[in-house]
């Protein structure tokens, strides 16, 4: 396999959407279900297996990246909340900014202290701007990250975060309403970032049906994120796979 990041600019390239199922390493301690989930990402296609929350009090995380590895024959990516989600069973991890915010643990202060697990793990680390959007009710993220997400309806905000992430060489922005968000972010937002930068956007947070899920990568989205409507119903992975895809 090359790099994460090579497949997703060259699946953008050719005008190709990705889809990444999200898995709460929590989620693990129910492991039949992982694996039923897990199957159904590799069989239904989806492009990349996503792990990682912002509260971690699973105390098997990595044994549960291991076993997510074992299954899959996709690419198994860390979404860390912590610099305690890391593990050398997966292939690539999003090296995370969070540059909708102004708390300099999460702009610099994390990766310091994850930066020589990570050389030493020696897996493909993602420099990502993450920019956390307003979507209608505090979510864990907001909470747990102490910062302000960037106001529904002020996609000009957006742009010029995500320019300023272009301009520090991140290679790919990640907007996130937050999981279980009551909205997604606006096709505006998108649509005014992928005018305003030329990096892969990932878009995550309340994507509950296939389509929203098409107006999004209409507006510009590369990578649509799902976590929630999957873990209540793993077989909704094949419809949302394929409405992506089409
Ligand atoms: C959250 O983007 C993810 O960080 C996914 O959100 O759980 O709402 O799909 P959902």
């Amino acid at each position: 396999m090359g790099s994460v990041i090579d497949l997703i600019v060259a699946a953008r390239a050719s005008g190709r959407k990705m889809l990444a199922v999200l898995i709460d390493p929590d989620f693990g301690a129910d492991q039949d279900l992982l694996e039923r989930t897990v199957q159904n990402a590799c069989m239904a296609k989806a492009d990349l297996i996503f792990l990682g929350g912002s509260l971690l009090t699973s105390t098997a995380f990595n044994r549960c990246v291991e076993l997510v590895q074992q299954w899959s024959d996709r690419p198994v990516v860390l979404f860390p909340g912590s610099p305690a989600q890391l593990s050398a069973h997966a292939d690539a991890v999003l090296f995370l900014s969070l540059i909708s915010g102004r708390n300099p643990e999460l702009l610099i202060g994390h990766h310091v202290t994850a930066a020589p697990t990570i050389r030493a793990m020696g897996i493909e680390a993602i420099p990502t701007g993450y920019m956390l959007v307003d979507g209608g009710k505090p979510t864990t993220v907001s909470y747990v990250s102490q910062t302000v997400p960037i106001p529904h309806d002020k996609p000009g905000i957006a742009a010029a975060t995500a320019i300023a992430g272009e301009l520090l060489g991140l290679r790919t922005i990640y907007m996130d309403t937050g999981s279980g968000a009551e909205r997604t972010v606006s096709s505006e937002m998108i649509a005014a970032v992928r005018k305003s930068v030329d990096l892969p956007i990932i878009i995550g947070g309340g994507i509950r049906d296939v389509a929203t899920a098409r107006s999004l990568c209409e507006a510009g989205a590369d990578v649509l994120v799902v976590g929630t409507a999957f873990e209540q119903d793993p077989e909704y992975i094949f419809a949302m796979s394929e409405a992506v895809h089409a």
